[in-house]
């Protein structure tokens, strides 16, 4: 745990440090993806939810957060799940053998996957409550998908925590898809965001690509949120760049344009691009880090394989 009292300014990830630790974590996130698709191909993985192409939108919200601020997922970020020290060989055992979670949540400030959707916002607005009642400064994050929007508690959730100014930022990550259904038959409105006026707080949309706008967004709501001003609602817009689970086929509904063009938007692509134009670091480096990342998922995964024989 760290003293800092609020997370870190969006511009520090343009310290060369900052940039490579961003760069890593986004990668980290990027190659766990490919590998536990591979191992669900190989038998091994049960079922995993892909997060390939939601990188800057996960990693840049945590990135924001103070390090002892608990973060409630969903059940499609396990880079985040990494980045707060959730191994991954727990990630594995969780996707491959139905362990539900074997990490130490409270230690890592990163709470038990949620698979009905939309019910984590509400335990997150119960956690960021009780912390205040115990006179506690966290704020608590909260992941969900624009599908998941649609539920009856999410609106309840939104609703208690306006009402009670409990600090929560709701990041909705609008990948643009629930499954097989586009966001156009979701709701009739164009954004999510929108419905913080109705609650009373809050609400950002922001190019959920783009690694340092969604950080400086976050930012913005924790030191509201920290101040007592309260929710804020942030509506990142992304894509989901694989199927919705290794049991889906995103090519059955998806038309191919739409995949291509958010292919060429690759959040992690664009981040290091934006590293190496201001200088934060040099081109190869990028590839240095790839590399090293790939590595080290890997011997992760090698280590798992040998304790659990598979
Ligand atoms: C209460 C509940 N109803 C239905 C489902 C089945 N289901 C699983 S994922 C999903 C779509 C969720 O879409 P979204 O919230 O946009 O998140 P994404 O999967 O795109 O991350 C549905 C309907 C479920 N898990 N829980």
């Amino acid at each position: 745990m760290n003293s800092r009292l609020t997370g870190p300014e969006p511009t520090e990830a343009l310290e060369p440090d900052s940039a490579i630790r961003l760069l890593e974590a986004m990668q980290r996130a990027r190659q766990f993806d490919k590998l536990a698709v591979a191992l669900q191909r190989q038998g091994v993985v049960a079922g995993y939810g892909q997060a390939e192409g939601q990188e800057a939108a996960q990693i840049g919200a945590v990135w924001a957060m103070r390090d002892d601020d608990m973060v409630f997922p969903s059940y499609r970020q396990p880079g985040v799940a990494l980045h707060r020290g959730v191994s991954v060989r727990d990630m594995l055992r969780f996707y491959s053998r139905h362990e539900l979670c074997t990490w130490d949540w409270r230690a890592c400030r990163f709470a038990p996957y949620a698979v009905p959707v939309g019910s984590q916002l509400s335990h997150a607005v119960g956690w960021a409550m009780a912390d205040r009642a115990r006179g506690g400064d966290q704020v608590t994050l909260a992941f969900f998908g624009e599908g998941s929007a649609s539920q009856g508690e999410v609106h309840e959730a939104m609703n208690m925590a306006g009402v009670y100014r409990a600090p929560v930022v709701f990041l909705c990550e609008n990948n643009g898809w629930a499954i097989s259904t586009p966001f156009a038959r979701q709701t009739a409105s164009s954004t999510v965001y929108v419905r913080a006026e109705g609650y009373g707080f809050r609400g950002v949309r922001v190019d959920g690509n783009d690694v340092l706008a969604v950080a400086a967004a976050v930012r913005d709501a924790t030191v509201a949120a920290r101040a007592g001003l309260g929710p804020s609602l942030i509506e990142a817009v992304t894509y989901r760049l694989g199927g919705h689970t290794t049991a889906d086929d995103p090519s059955l509904y998806r038309p191919d344009h739409e995949f291509e063009v958010w292919r060429r938007n690759d959040p992690i692509d664009r981040f290091a691009q934006v590293c190496v134009s201001l200088g934060a670091m040099e081109d190869s480096a990028v590839e240095i880090i790839r590399e090293r990342v790939y590595g080290e998922i890997r011997s992760a995964a090698a280590e798992f394989a040998e304790e659990f024989g598979v």
